[in-house]
């Protein structure tokens, strides 16, 4: 009988392990696949991109939108305040580490526009930057 209660408090045990690892690999896969922007696939819901900030980079630092799909960007500051600047579609925010640092774009016009770092972050902000593709 205790045998039995033993067996089976293991048994659990080792599937709860198993679930976290699976859980954990799952969410890794997901968020890699949102580097991979298709707005279009996710239709009935305004599509989301994390975007993690550090000195000295943006990740992702390329991102491919469609031109007139809605996007929010959420940034997230794993070290210090920096910026977000997109002269080009006219936007621009801070992120602030602990914040929610969010943007809604909703791109009208095809082309590759680049965005920087507006907050003096030390040596290699000059080299924060990366770009938005907006596809037809
Ligand atoms: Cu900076």
């Amino acid at each position: 009988m205790t045998n039995i209660k033993y067996l089976l408090r293991i048994m659990v045990v080792i599937s709860a392990v198993v679930l976290a690892f699976a859980w954990v690999h799952i969410a890794r896969l997901a968020a890699e696949t949102q580097t991979v922007q298709n707005p279009v696939a996710n239709q009935g819901h305004e599509q989301v991109i994390k975007i993690t900030v550090k000195r000295f980079d943006y990740t992702p630092n390329k991102i491919r939108l469609k031109k007139g799909v809605a996007v929010t960007l959420v940034f997230t500051s794993l070290d210090r305040t920096h910026g977000f600047n997109c002269p080009g579609l006219g936007v621009r925010t801070d992120i602030v580490p602990g914040k929610s640092n969010t943007l809604r774009i909703v791109p009208q016009k095809a082309g590759r526009y680049e965005f920087s770092c507006d907050v003096f972050c030390g040596d290699g902000h000059e080299d924060m930057s990366g770009e938005i593709i907006v596809e037809d």
